[in-house]
């Protein structure tokens, strides 16, 4: 039996009061597409199929370099965090997986953990592991790099962690490992941009040999920041060669916020996919960087990009094609719940516009350099308001139609506040 934290009748009742105006949208939605060959339905099953898994430490309050305003009520602990998994789960219905950090989530008992997110119907994701801080008693440090670091002493202990996040993931049933290094220069000179990087393989292959059966190895590019001159992996051509380089288990990881500002995100998601090296996504969207602003919420016409080269993947796809998507987001203004449930939909959003695209209208466009008919084609499905499908979708799922009023009904997280511990002020980047 599945613990559900809020109680189901008020998700009922909720949802009673608006569906007859729902069915009145889908309908009417449906019968639109209809006109345009698409079959409403048809885009919603595919939508209820649709997961991507939240970050543990996304759950609590973010901070910046300057400050973190607490917030009453959030989550401190794995424990709490998984409970408020359940929540944005619960009423979204298309989180079912949680993707942890260690050791910022470390315990004692990763098995038990897993069945503590078994009782509210969550799973692992993906394993996060951390060389990029300095942990309390770490012998040695990490100011100048982890698993690229110049003394091998420090490479062993960075590569011994990231054994530690497997073994544990295995027993938290992950079947994958996304590492993300901050190492780097900060200075022209500081480091051989060779022998940094033939020592990232290095580290690499000794964690990749480690890998269970049925595992995948993501690394996450990321262009800038600590390191302000040069990182190691910098971008999707230093991940992609040493994807190639360490075998098929290991796969690019595409966070929307690691690019600069101008890059076209879409065209090394076709590439990746391409060369079927697409492992994942950490979502969030920016402005300036590694934002981790909610998803969707300054270029969503770049999230309906992205889904577009996806869908088109999946279409070409001989042999499976499953990148795990995940969210990747710091809430500071926020409640996270919120944030989580409003980007979960801002994705799946994506995604259903981009399956309403004429995919064969399309490609006879781009054939005949119709440019103004191709452009349409796919301005058409990006302006079609699909909110009805996704409340559709959450709402025969058991979610709510209307998930944050519904929340706001719950009293979540004012109830929490009464319970929880107040989380600590330290700032930092997380
Ligand atoms: C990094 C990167 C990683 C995340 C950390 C917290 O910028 O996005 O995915 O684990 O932040
Ligand atoms: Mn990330
Ligand atoms: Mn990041």
């Amino acid at each position: 039996m599945i613990r559900t934290p809020l109680p189901p009748e008020l998700i009922e009742s909720e949802n009673a009061q608006r569906l007859p105006a729902l069915e009145d949208d889908y309908a009417s939605l449906g019968r639109a597409l209809e006109r345009r060959g698409r079959s409403i339905d048809a885009v919603k099953d595919k939508v209820k199929a649709f997961a991507v898994a939240v970050p543990t430490w996304g759950l609590g309050v973010g901070g910046t370099r300057f400050a973190k305003f607490p917030m009453p009520g959030e989550p401190v602990s794995v424990h709490e965090k998984i409970e408020d998994a359940a929540v944005v789960h619960q009423l979204c219905r298309m989180t079912p997986t949680v993707s942890p950090h260690l050791p910022w989530d470390k315990v004692d008992d990763y098995a038990g953990l897993r069945e503590e997110a078994a009782e509210r119907g969550l799973a692992f994701d993906a394993v996060n592991s951390n060389t990029f801080q300095d942990q309390p008693g770490q012998p040695l440090s990490y100011k100048f790099g982890s698993l690229t670091h110049t003394d091998a002493g420090v490479r062993e202990q960075a590569i011994a962690h990231n054994l530690a996040c497997i073994e544990a993931g295995e027993a938290l049933g992950s079947t994958a490992i996304t590492v993300w290094i901050g190492d780097g220069a900060n200075f022209p000179g500081q480091q051989s941009l060779t022998r940094a990087y033939d020592r990232y393989l290095d580290s690499m292959s000794r964690i990749y040999a480690a890998l269970p059966d049925g595992w995948r190895l993501f690394m996450e590019h990321k262009l800038y920041e600590p390191a302000f001159y040069a990182t190691v992996i910098s971008d999707w051509g230093s991940s992609l060669i040493a994807a190639q380089e360490l075998g098929d288990k290991a796969q690019c990881l595409v966070d929307l916020g690691h690019h600069a500002p101008s890059v076209n995100i879409e065209q090394i998601v076709a590439r990746l996919a391409r060369v079927g090296k697409l492992g994942g996504f950490h979502f969030n969207d920016s402005k300036y960087g590694d934002d981790d602003l909610d998803s969707g919420s300054i270029n969503p016409h770049q999230l309906f990009l992205i889904f577009n080269e996806l869908v088109e993947a999946e279409a070409r796809a001989r042999d499976g094609f499953s990148p795990a998507y995940m969210i990747d987001q710091s809430h500071n203004v926020t409640d996270p719940i919120e944030s989580l449930v409003l980007s979960a939909a801002a994705i799946a959003g994506s995604y259903a516009r981009a399956l309403i695209v004429d995919r064969g209208a399309l490609a006879a466009h781009q054939d005949a350099n119709d440019v103004a008919l191709a452009f349409t084609d796919l301005r058409r499905a990006y302006e079609t308001d699909v909110s009805p499908i996704l409340a559709m979708a959450r709402c025969e799922l058991g979610g709510a139609i209307d998930p944050i009023e519904t929340y706001r009904q719950s009293r979540w997280r004012p109830r929490k506040a009464q319970e929880r511990a107040r989380a600590s002020t330290a700032a930092g980047i997380v």
